[in-house]
């Protein structure tokens, strides 16, 4: 493969490097050998708190060198893109200050712990963007080509108007009551549990697919295993029942419903309880024409049912693999697949391309604001009894 030299290079430096870092990584390395960017990517830097840790994922994730402090390195004039991958309660620092020092920000989901923070950081993008400074959120799951084509054929009429939309996010590693007490279950950390983790992928995804905001929404949250195994405790070792505890601060799980702007409703189900599940996102799309369905566990897949298929209507099954989806024509001949990982060097591949165009990657900040506000909702509903609250100040526009 001869891929042209791309004319100036945008110089990444990428903090954090735990499982997301390593996933963005493989993202950062791949999308040049398979897509002709605009720009050619130089993986500069990788910052973590530890200098030993920092320079080990340095060699083994592709990193020509390793940092301590975040803040020296956004101030460094030799990197024009900063990459958050660090738990939330970090995001709105390190973004907010990022664009301010004129770098692009990619920044991990979601957004912030807080509506304050996410506001505050969508404040920071918009007047970034105004100097041609982007932000994007790494709504990831928004670049399986399953899910891109999705939207597509929603948007082109396929299915009709949208009246109801049904999305599960599944997991189950926290099931067992000796899974151990990790940052996730921290909310000081993590601001959420399967809310946050798990129900913002899933509210970014039918707003996605959809188009369509979520307008006002009910929910209920319940948190089944109060007390988890303190990590590092010789007793406290997973399988080990261990006798010192510490209190999980999240919710376990996640319901809700919303109503969509367009007229149409949805219910949600956000959970690290469902036994057997691994990641099991999964949504489908009722519309007055047809229907869309979708799982992350069989990814290259989609499922549409249409009514203009007249008497042998059914859901047919497209292998979404051929050229003509969405990213596909860039990887492996029809029919060969693509994986989890594939989503992030598409992303890549997205926002490199709005940023040498000088244009607005999607999803911005303000659709993670969007996001944000609709998930604090629900906490606020679950603590009201399920009442019924509004989505205030409404953004009304996903972009895509
Ligand atoms: C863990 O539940 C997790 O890694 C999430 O944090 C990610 O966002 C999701 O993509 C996979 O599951």
């Amino acid at each position: 493969m001869t891929t042209p030299r791309a004319a100036k290079a945008l110089r990444v430096a990428m903090i954090g490097y735990g499982f997301m870092g390593a996933a963005h990584s493989q993202g950062w390395r791949t999308a040049p050998r398979f897509f002709d960017l605009p720009l050619e990517v130089d993986m500069a830097v990788v910052v973590g708190r530890d200098r030993e840790q920092a320079e080990k994922a340095a060699a083994k994730l592709g990193w020509r060198e390793a940092a301590t402090d975040w803040r020296e390195v956004i101030e460094r004039e030799d990197i024009d893109l900063i990459d958050i991958c660090t738990p939330s309660d970090s995001h709105a620092e390190i973004a907010i200050a990022a664009l301010r020092a004129g770098k692009h920000v990619l920044c991990e989901k979601p957004l912030a712990n807080t509506v304050g923070e996410a506001e505050a950081m969508a404040e920071a993008a918009a007047e970034a963007a105004e100097r041609r400074v982007f932000a994007m959120v790494g709504f990831t799951y928004r670049r399986v080509p399953a899910t891109a084509l999705a939207r597509d054929l929603i948007a082109a009429g396929e299915i009709g108007a949208v009246r109801q939309a049904r999305a599960a996010y599944l997991q189950d590693w926290l099931a067992s009551e000796d899974a151990p007490l990790t940052w996730r279950l921290d909310k000081r950390i993590a601001g959420s549990g399967a809310l946050g983790d798990l129900g913002a992928h899933i509210v970014d995804m039918v707003q996605y697919v959809t188009g369509e905001s979520i307008e006002s929404v009910s929910g209920l949250l319940r948190t089944f295993v109060t007390e988890r195994p303190v990590l590092g405790s010789s007793v406290g070792l997973p399988g080990t029942g261990g006798a010192e505890r510490g209190p999980v601060t999240v919710d376990d799980a996640a319901l809700f419903t919303g109503a969509l702007i367009g007229g149409g409703v949805a219910t949600f189900e956000a959970t690290r309880m469902a036994m057997g599940r691994k990641n099991g996102l999964r949504f489908e799309i009722s519309g007055t024409e047809g229907a869309i369905a979708f799982d992350l566990e069989r990814l290259n897949e989609l499922e549409l049912y249409t009514t203009s298929d007249g008497a042998n209507a059914g859901f047919r099954r497209i292998l979404v693999t051929e050229p003509e989806h969405p990213y596909a024509g860039a990887w492996w001949p029809a029919g060969h697949g693509l994986g989890y990982e594939h989503g992030f060097s598409n992303q890549v591949r997205d926002l490199v391309g709005a940023i040498a165009a000088g244009k607005q990657p999607a999803p911005s900040f303000a659709d993670g604001l969007q996001v944000q506000r609709v998930l604090d909702a629900v906490e606020r509903s679950s603590e009201a009894g399920s009442a019924w609250l509004d989505i205030h100040p409404l953004e009304r526009s996903v972009t895509s």
